[in-house]
């Protein structure tokens, strides 16, 4: 009995033990099924250096707010462009004028020298010299004159040869211009402050193309420039003056089509002394309606622009082909704003160089340049040697000038 008892004890014993392993395998494996193991973590991969690069976010002060815009100026002021084209120099160029003048025929070179070479010099001979000069558009007076005094040295010197009485010719033609007339142009001013230049002339002389010459020729004389377009008529001339300008490198103060010239051409001289510049270049309209109307548009414009300081030379750009009816609408410039230099342009289209002399009888003011093409080196300074050398076709006699 004793051992049936024990015997049962044990057995309940080994039951309830056999039981307990297997509800807690069970309650194990429900509970590894409710909660898998995490995968192991695979270690991080080493974080490579951050290359500088162009995407890069800009630095902290690129957001800062934009530097407020200056307030729109009254007028366009296109800064000077970097230079691209050297100007040649101005010595020299007259000899071009030869070349030229002689291609257009002229009458100097043949007619005259060949009527000085005839052996007897008579009364017709003479008449004949002096309607080659009046022909040549010398004018009357200064064909008197010339005539006049080279008849007198002929008969006192006896002179016979042609290449005599060329040298008497040419010395004469000189005598006639006057070489001792200040021709320097007045572009830069003692005292800090630039030149003013105004240039002023019929639509079509040459104005614009002029500025832009002249500007060249200071600009290889290694001065600064600022060209003013105070022509606010055509946009188109404003263009013109700032594809000049860009030739060089010159500033261009310009207003929009139909601007008050007067403005803009005191905006031009008012910039031109804020950028310390030696000259500043004013290209006018040459609306020729009447005179009245021509002496409010420039007359107001030099008003206006000598509230900066004088204006220190007005140049009349006048067409050498317009001959004697040139000279007359001339005139009227004259009478309108004081002209202290005259610009003939297109002496190389033109058979009648004689233009010169007259010109400045007429007006009584020196011929300063020529122009001698529409090529942008194509200005000279006025020679009065070297121009009869070119006007007479041959080689230099060494004429007294
Ligand atoms: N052959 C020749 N043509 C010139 C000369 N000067 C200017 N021109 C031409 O004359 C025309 C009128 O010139 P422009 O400067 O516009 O005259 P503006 O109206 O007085 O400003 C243009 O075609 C120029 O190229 C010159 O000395 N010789
Ligand atoms: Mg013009």
């Amino acid at each position: 009995m004793d051992n049936l008892l024990v015997m049962s004890i044990v057995i309940a014993v080994l039951v309830i033990l056999a039981v307990g392993l297997t509800v807690g395998a069970v309650v194990t494996r429900r509970g590894r099924r409710a909660a898998p193991p995490l995968p192991p973590i695979p270690p991080a991969p080493p974080v490579p250096p951050v290359p500088p690069s162009e995407t890069a976010a800009p630095p902290a002060e690129a957001h800062a707010p934009p530097v407020e815009a200056p307030p729109v100026p009254p007028v366009e002021v296109l800064p000077a462009p970097p230079v691209r084209e050297r100007p040649e120099p101005t010595a020299g160029r007259m000899i071009r004028l030869r070349a030229r003048l002689s291609r257009s025929q002229n009458v100097f070179g043949k007619g005259l020298l060949s009527l000085l070479a005839r052996d007897h010099l008579d009364e017709e001979v003479w008449e004949e010299i002096e309607d080659s000069l009046i022909g040549a558009d010398v004018g009357v007076e200064a064909t008197r004159e010339i005539v006049d005094r080279l008849r007198e040295r002929v008969a006192v010197l006896g002179t016979r040869t042609a290449t005599e009485l060329r040298t008497l010719l040419a010395d004469e033609l000189v005598t006639v211009l006057d070489p001792n007339l200040d021709r320097s142009l007045r572009s830069t001013r003692d005292g800090g402050t630039p030149a003013v230049l105004l240039v002023v002339g019929v639509n079509g002389a040459g104005k614009t193309t002029t500025c832009g010459k002249v500007a060249r020729v200071l600009i290889a004389d290694g001065r600064t420039v600022l060209l003013g377009a105070a022509d606010t008529f055509r946009a188109a001339a404003a263009e013109q003056l700032t594809t000049w300008a860009g030739r060089v490198g010159a500033e261009v103060v310009r207003g929009p089509e139909g601007a008050d010239p007067a403005s803009v051409a005191f905006d031009a001289v008012q910039r031109g002394i804020e950028a310390s510049v030696d000259t500043v270049l004013i290209d006018t309209a040459g609306r020729l309606q009447n005179k009245v109307g021509l002496m409010d548009e420039l007359g107001k414009i030099k008003r206006v622009v000598s509230r900066h300081g004088p204006v220190d030379e007005t140049l009349l750009v006048l067409d050498a082909t317009t001959g004697q009816n040139g000279l007359e609408q001339a005139r009227v410039f004259t009478e309108v704003v004081d002209v202290t230099g005259v610009v003939l342009t297109k002496l190389d289209g033109t058979a009648k160089g004689g233009i010169v002399i007259a010109v400045q009888r007429k007006l009584g003011i020196p011929v300063k340049l020529v122009g001698l093409g529409e090529g942008p080196d194509d200005l000279a300074p006025f020679d009065p040697t070297q121009f009869v050398d070119a006007l007479l076709g041959t080689e230099p006699l060494g004429v007294d000038a």
